[in-house]
């Protein structure tokens, strides 16, 4: 399995933030806490492919956003937000070297963060960043493929996948507050600890799961499921209103470096 990364940009203070207060980042800290990320990564079982480094680009750090990978397509995103659209080129450039790429279009708009897949369903948020048009154009590439849409309301935070995450082909994290919970009906749901809202972010490969060190409590919870965590301290790109997944693709299909 390969993983897409891209380094912390030395902008990042420049960050776009839609539902945290701006507080001062320590780059140097973020980066040592990616390298940290791309390790856990490895020992997943991930070989690291990094884009280019894009120090101009604030929220560059943040790949998931910016493409949707299926293994019969790379879908190109159109980010909701216009400061972060250039970031699309570099990663569009990787991943079309080894697999069809589509794009979203204008007027189309679809962060990849709100895009969850399970199996052959593909879960699309409405949210402040990904419109009822860019939900149309991902539908039109992907049912084609035998994938089906639903489309999901999400409320309170930026992302679907800061709301909900796949844990295992059959089990969700999840905070029912910002996802309705009968939306993903045929899992089976664990919800966060109502102290922490935004632990529903976990990054589940193959067995493994990475997760953040802020969210103890819902940590227990995932124990007592039987799920062990890798846990990581992500404290500076949770100031720029990322998680866990925000920071990778992760590929079946190689990459042709
Ligand atoms: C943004 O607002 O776009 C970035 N500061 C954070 C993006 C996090 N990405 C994600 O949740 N998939």
């Amino acid at each position: 399995m390969f993983a897409l990364t891209r380094d912390v940009s030395d902008s990042i203070n420049g960050c776009e933030l839609t539902h945290v207060a701006r507080e001062s980042i320590d780059v140097e800290l973020a980066r040592r806490q990616h390298r940290a990320y791309e390790y856990a990564l490895e020992r997943a079982g991930c070989r690291i492919i990094r884009a280019r480094p894009a120090p101009d680009l604030p929220d560059a750090v943040f790949v998931e956003d910016v493409a949707v990978v299926l293994d019969e397509v790379a879908i190109v995103a159109r980010p909701g937000a216009p400061s972060r659209r250039r970031e699309v080129d570099d990663v569009a450039e990787i991943l079309g070297r080894s697999r069809d790429r589509q794009a979203i279009c204008e007027p189309g708009t679809l962060d990849g963060g709100d895009v969850l897949i399970a199996g052959r369903s593909v879960f699309v948020g409405r949210s402040v960043r990904t419109n009822e048009d860019g939900i149309a154009q991902l539908r039109r590439i992907v049912e084609p493929l035998g994938y089906r849409v639903a489309a999901v309301n999400v409320r309170g935070c930026l992302h679907l996948k800061s709301a909900v995450t796949s844990i295992s082909e059959h089990q969700l994290l999840i905070n029912p507050e910002w996802a309705d919970a009968g939306d993903f009906a045929r899992f089976d749901l664990v919800p966060v600890d109502p102290s922490e809202p935004n632990a529903a972010n976990i990054l589940s490969i193959d067995g493994t799961h990475i997760y953040s060190s802020a969210f103890p409590r819902t940590r227990d919870r995932l124990q007592a499921c039987g799920v062990t965590t890798i846990d990581l301290d992500m404290s500076e790109l949770a100031k720029a209103e990322g998680a866990l997944t925000c920071c990778s693709i992760i590929l079946r299909e190689p990459i042709v470096e």
